[in-house]
């Protein structure tokens, strides 16, 4: 059956929470599932110790990823080079995939204006933290892909809590009335901060917002990384050559948890229940993955401890890379966003400046 045509609580499925087969496997060689599996593990591993090193004073706030690696890494993977991706501030797994280094990535959220600039020929756009102000950008790049007559398709990411903003509505709108070359993927994580899905919308799912504008929309096990895959593929390959009977654009919800705190200001112990993360633990994307690529004799001990010791040696060295860059100067705050300061924020520049002066550089930047 077509992806498109299935009821919206029917989430595609490709792998059980066992690793078994339950639906159609996508089309990838034994070397491209080898690769989805690495990433995820590397992701993981990137994400314990981007923990570990804001809980040591080494890096700022930092917002977890574990438990959604199969929904970034399996989407990211499904688009072609030229795509572009529009991220939300938690894509660092589907952020390595494009070609964002894990060292850009820690820059980032060391503060580094740096760490927000994708190199020239990595089409990913900045991190967006303002939640769903990238959906509007991601329909009008893709607008301007398709009057170029190029073939790029954008995917763009958001959470849950993301589709209750107008700029979700408006993004989605548009690019159904102009049938733009557009992935919306909803990483539905069941958590805007402390706010359950529940409380986002009265809908019973997120993929049925789709029909209020026309496209399609679809829901998938987002813990399943390559049920993630396929779909994304599908909406890619939709937007890029069109049918002659469905819109271009797709709303994908990819349903998923996340382990951890949605950052490390966070306590999620604070509104959800341990049974809840236990239940979730249990769909966990990686040993999934693993279970199944064992049982094709795709991996083995030996392969899955030598694709652990390289994530490790990986991370350790970005790590390194971030770590030896001079720290960020406060007074870049200021820059970047106008040409011309404002008054109000030339004053609070020139207070900072003041600062510096009367405190000395090194004592100011410990402050
Ligand atoms: C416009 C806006 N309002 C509020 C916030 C504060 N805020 C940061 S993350 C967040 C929750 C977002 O939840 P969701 O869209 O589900 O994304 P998730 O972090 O779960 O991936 C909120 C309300 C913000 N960043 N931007
Ligand atoms: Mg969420």
């Amino acid at each position: 059956m077509n992806v498109f045509e299935r009821p919206y609580d029917d989430p595609v499925r490709v792998l059980d929470e066992d690793g078994t087969v339950v639906g159609d496997v996508p089309d990838l060689d034994e070397s491209d599932l080898v690769e989805l599996y690495r990433y995820m593990k590397t992701a993981r591993h990137f994400d314990g110790r981007a923990v570990s090193l804001q809980r040591q004073g080494r890096m700022g706030t930092y917002p977890p990823l574990s438990g959604q690696e199969a929904a970034q890494i399996g989407s990211a993977y499904a688009l072609a080079e030229d795509d572009w991706m529009v991220p939300s501030y938690r894509e660092h797994g589907a952020g390595l995939v494009r070609g964002i280094s894990l060292k850009r990535t820690l820059l980032y959220w060391m503060g580094h204006e740096d760490g927000n600039r994708a190199p020239e020929d990595v089409n990913v756009f900045p991190v967006a933290v303002p939640i769903a102000s990238q959906v509007p950008h991601a329909t009008g790049a893709a607008w301007a892909s398709k009057l170029r007559g190029e073939d790029a398709v954008v995917c763009c990411y958001f959470g849950d809590g993301a589709t209750s903003e107008g700029d979700f509505h408006e993004g989605v709108n548009f690019a159904g009335v102009f049938d733009t070359p557009n992935v919306f993927f909803c990483n539905n994580n069941q958590w805007a901060i402390s706010v359950p899905r529940e409380r986002q919308t009265r809908s019973e799912t997120l993929a049925q917002k789709a029909e209020a504008y026309g496209i399609d929309g679809v829901q998938v096990d987002g813990m399943d990384p390559l049920a993630v895959y396929a779909v994304t593929k599908a909406a890619v390959e939709k937007a890029r050559d069109p049918d002659p009977v469905r819109p271009r654009p797709t709303l994908i919800e990819a349903v998923q948890y996340r382990f951890g705190a949605h950052t490390t200001a966070d306590d999620p112990t604070v509104y959800r229940d341990d049974d809840e993360v236990e239940t979730w633990r249990k769909k966990d994307p990686i040993p999934r993955l693993e279970a199944y690529l064992r049982g094709e004799g795709v991996l083995d001990d030996e392969r899955v401890a030598s694709i652990e010791t390289e994530a490790e040696a990986q991370v350790a060295a970005a790590i390194d890379e971030a770590e030896s860059m001079a720290r960020p100067e406060p007074r870049e705050l200021f820059e970047h966003t106008y040409a011309a300061l404002p008054e109000e924020l030339d004053r609070q520049s020139d207070a900072l400046e003041a600062l510096r002066e009367a405190h000395g550089d090194a004592a100011f930047l410990e402050e």
